[in-house]
């Protein structure tokens, strides 16, 4: 018989927003319909490898605290395996329907790239299995080319043309096991794209090499016949001082500069939009309103500490906030919510990983409650609207056709003399409005 890593924890149910038991379901219940949709269709939750099946608790004060009986720092291709095999228990449990991992999360690093590679692939056989015996899916892959020292300067944007080629051969392996799984996306995070200093950096010549190992990897796609978007995600900074996909509006002006855009979508994450001072609804609008909100990145940060925390979501605000940006720009098709977060480092039991994606997934099915009721209700939407009245006829509408000219906007302005009738921006109203819904 199968070793069960989880023996005394069974399906987690919804049992309603009256139940006090830790172990249940309160608001995801999956299968309920918002604006006509399953709440699972909607979220499409994955739960991260690396900060689940990995994440030990350290911090740069002290080692490891988590209980994780998968991880006994064999390194071997049978732990590696047995480790998967403890995932796929712990996402069948909770009802999670999909999962992202980095090649090096699944199996280890080896002595060379090619023991990296024969693991990586023992383990790829094993997860094609547990997801045909578990229906569990894979929501997209990505390569890990930060963790090991060779990646010190970067990977696409290292000093190294050597780098740069391990590099290439990761993310070339990793995509073809993202297309074998039947990934519905394949993830760039750039964890060590950009610089510590700019008196050793050639910022112009490492753009350059990232464009083109970028358009590496859409030739790699297009041979290999893999159909699923590409997606950046965004981050500011941590590891480097400063990370070349900085937040979504400078990853849109590096697509476009190399030639990209029409390759990619972004995955957008909450504690990385903090990081780069900006809300988590600011970048999805921007990434929505240029047509490229694939996917997200669930946590949060702390609003007290100024780095990557990535706790768990909890907070309503945030997570109903988020779903109106996500339903504005019409739900995810491949993307999906995925919770790369980690459990507190005092939240030390297996128990808490389960209670953790209850929490998030709970805040999260709230938030989507929250925010359909916000668009049925109509007022916010009708604000808006309203606002903008202006633009719908005469001079605002020729403007917004490119049918005007200085010169008309001049006899406008001449004729009125002055502007009068602006109205209130309503913003305390409006707020206090989004919170009759919380
Ligand atoms: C790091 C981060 C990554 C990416 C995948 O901050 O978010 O885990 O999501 O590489
Ligand atoms: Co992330």
């Amino acid at each position: 018989m199968a070793k069960h890593f989880f023996p005394k924890i069974g399906t987690i149910r919804f049992e309603g927003p009256g139940s006090t038991n830790p172990l249940a379901f309160k608001h995801y219940n999956a299968d309920e319909l918002v604006e006509g949709r399953p709440i699972k269709d909607h979220m499409r939750f994955a739960a991260v490898y690396w900060h689940t099946m990995r994440g030990t608790g350290a911090d740069m004060f002290g080692g490891g605290t988590a209980n994780r009986p998968w991880n006994t720092g064999e390194c071997s291709t049978k732990e590696a395996i047995e480790r998967a095999r403890a995932f796929f228990e712990f996402a069948t449990k909770l009802g999670i329907p999909f999962y992202c991992w980095h090649d090096r999360d699944l199996a280890s690093h080896g002595r060379n790239l090619r023991e990296a590679n024969a693991q990586f692939d023992a383990v790829g056989r094993e997860l094609k299995k547990l997801q045909r015996d578990t229906g569990v899916r894979l929501l997209w892959g990505t390569a890990q080319n930060f963790v090991h020292p060779r990646y010190m300067h970067g990977a696409a944007t290292s000093c190294n043309a050597d780098v740069f080629c391990f590099a290439a051969a990761q993310v070339k392996r990793a995509m073809d096991w993202t297309h074998e799984l039947g990934g519905q996306g394949y993830v760039f995070w750039g964890g060590r794209e950009g610089y510590a200093s700019l008196l050793n950096t050639d910022m112009k010549r490492e753009l350059d090499h990232l464009g083109r190992f970028l358009h590496m990897a859409v030739d790699y796609k297009k041979k290999i016949g893999f159909k699923n978007p590409f997606l950046i995600e965004p981050k500011p900074k941590e590891p480097t001082k400063h990370q070349y996909d900085s937040d979504a509006a400078s990853c849109l002006n590096f697509l476009r500069e190399y030639g990209l855009l029409e390759h990619f979508q972004l995955n957008i994450e909450v504690n990385h939009a903090w990081l780069a001072g900006k809300t988590m609804e600011h970048e999805l609008e921007v990434a929505g309103a240029a047509g490229v909100l694939g996917s997200i990145d669930a946590n949060m940060g702390d609003y007290f500490l100024g780095w990557d925390t990535d706790q768990f979501p909890t907070d309503l605000y945030l997570t109903a906030k988020t779903m109106l940006s996500v339903l504005k720009y019409g739900g995810f098709k491949h993307g999906g919510v995925n919770f790369d977060a980690k459990v507190r480092r005092e939240s030390f039991s297996e128990e808490d990983l389960f209670l953790a994606h209850i929490a998030g997934m709970d805040t999260f099915a709230r938030g989507l409650k929250i925010a359909a009721k916000i668009r049925a209700d109509g007022r916010l939407d009708a604000f808006v609207r309203n606002r903008y009245r202006t633009w719908d006829s005469g001079i605002g509408k020729k403007i917004e056709d490119g049918k005007a000219t200085f010169a008309d906007c001049e006899r406008h302005a001449l004729k009125l003399g002055n502007v009068s009738g602006l109205e209130s921006g309503r913003q305390e109203l409006l707020e206090a409005m989004f919170n009759e819904f919380i």
